[in-house]
């Protein structure tokens, strides 16, 4: 067992260029640990604060004169009672007190300096029950971006490319070919004009909502075929962004809460979706549910600002059967052990877990370990961008590690 001896915080930027906070544990038998927090744009209405109120200083501040002396003599391998000392630093339901990214950077970092301690890869001692850390998740790869996370592009956030190799070597090779064809699909639709990427690394175009698809659809019929790889059209709805007045609003059209139902239904089983995440408002509990009964056997129903990785929205949502598959995003709930309690709920109940980057990231590969250890079925992390392929080395360099 070693003891925390100091833990300092200090600002960093994330890809978006906007300030976050990394946390360095350091241990008395000289091991340490690090971690930056990122910063989502589309976040749900219940996750919890990144930064108390006046933001990144105050958050600094506050963890200074309370987080950081709340951990002083704990055991880093002891990752239930740091994040109890978190919490209680914290003082409020929500971390509004330090703030959630300073928690999420503690957390993690505790953890990456008790695997440091005991020369364990970070992946096993965050492994949960049943995990041996030789199934790798799929790739969920942002390739084309709208929404909130692009100027221009259209309404539904991301295109993606589900890639479910079973080795991390095939599964990203899959998901890299679909975004460069789809680059070059764009290049040959619009050869005069200017083609952009968004923040999570997609390419930006101003094509419809449903032209968009179609081009992912083709880019993944064609890496299919050239790679004999099983990788698959998704959509990040991410739909509570162009809910307005109890209506979806697309450029093209608006429709209700049954329409919408219609519309995405359609959607999977004309372009073969296997991946359909946050396809109705963050409160519309029964419209995911009947869409999940829809669809739920062919593709996974994913619900990211619906649970927010809160255990008791997970737990309703379960009660009324809204999803097949829980995104997981550590700082929408402020640490590993909260995360861990929304996982092990996820796995006992038979839904998938889908372990997830935000829009604004750090350039670190931990989340690698979090997916592996948690025993995901996919890891979300985009595909281009050095801060999205950090993750996806992270887990190459794990997919080596295991022998076959
Ligand atoms: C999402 C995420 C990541 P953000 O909606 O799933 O793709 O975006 O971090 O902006 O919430
Ligand atoms: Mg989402």
């Amino acid at each position: 067992m070693s003891r925390i001896v100091s833990t300092e915080i200090e600002p960093l930027y994330d890809s978006r260029g906007k300030l976050t906070v990394e946390v360095t544990v350091r241990l008395d038998s000289g091991a340490s640990g690090r971690a930056g927090a990122p910063s989502g744009a589309s976040t749900g209405a219940t996750e919890v604060a990144a930064f108390p109120e006046g933001g990144v200083p105050a958050a600094l501040t506050a963890f200074r004169a309370r987080g950081a002396p709340a951990l002083n003599g704990l055991d880093a391998g002891d990752q239930a009672a740091v994040d109890a000392a978190l919490h209680a630093a914290d003082g409020t339901p929500n971390f509004t007190g330090i703030g959630g990214n300073s928690a999420t950077a503690a957390s993690v970092a505790c953890a990456i300096a008790h695997a440091e301690e005991t020369g364990r890869p970070l992946w096993s001692v965050l492994a949960r029950p049943g995990v041996d850390g030789r199934a790798f998740p799929a790739i969920v790869g942002n390739c084309m971006n709208g929404g909130r996370h692009a100027i221009g592009g259209p309404d539904i956030q991301e295109f993606i490319a589900f890639s479910e190799a079973p080795r991390p070597e095939d599964s990203v090779r899959a998901a890299v070919r679909v975004h460069q064809l789809i680059g070059a699909a764009l290049e040959r639709k619009f050869p005069d004009r200017a083609l952009g990427r968004g923040d999570e690394g997609g390419w930006v175009a101003g094509v419809g909502n449903v032209e968009a698809i179609e081009i992912l659809a083709t880019a993944c019929a064609t890496a299919r075929d050239e790679l004999k790889l099983p990788v698959h059209p998704g959509l990040d709805l991410a739909a509570s962004e162009f809910f307005h007045d109890g209506r979806y609003r697309y450029k093209e059209q608006t429709l209700d809460s049954a329409g919408q139902v219609g519309f995405v239904a359609k959607l999977v089983d004309k372009y073969g979706l296997k991946y359909v995440e946050d396809p109705f408002d963050q409160e519309a509990f029964e419209a995911f549910a009947e869409l999940n009964r829809q669809v739920g056997s062919k593709a996974l129903v994913v619900g990211d600002d619906i649970f927010t990785t809160h255990v008791e929205r997970l737990r309703h949502g379960i009660r009324v059967g809204a999803a097949n598959s829980v995104l997981i995003k550590v700082n929408q709930v402020g640490t590993l052990t909260d995360t861990f309690a929304t996982v092990d709920l996820a796995r006992v109940s038979g839904l998938a877990t889908v372990t997830s980057h935000r829009s604004g990231e750090v350039p670190e590969g931990w989340l690698a370990h979090v997916a592996v250890g948690t025993g995901a079925r996919a890891l979300k992390c985009g595909v281009l961008g050095g801060e999205r392929v950090a993750k996806l080395n992270e887990l190459l360099r794990l997919g080596r590690a295991t022998p076959r």
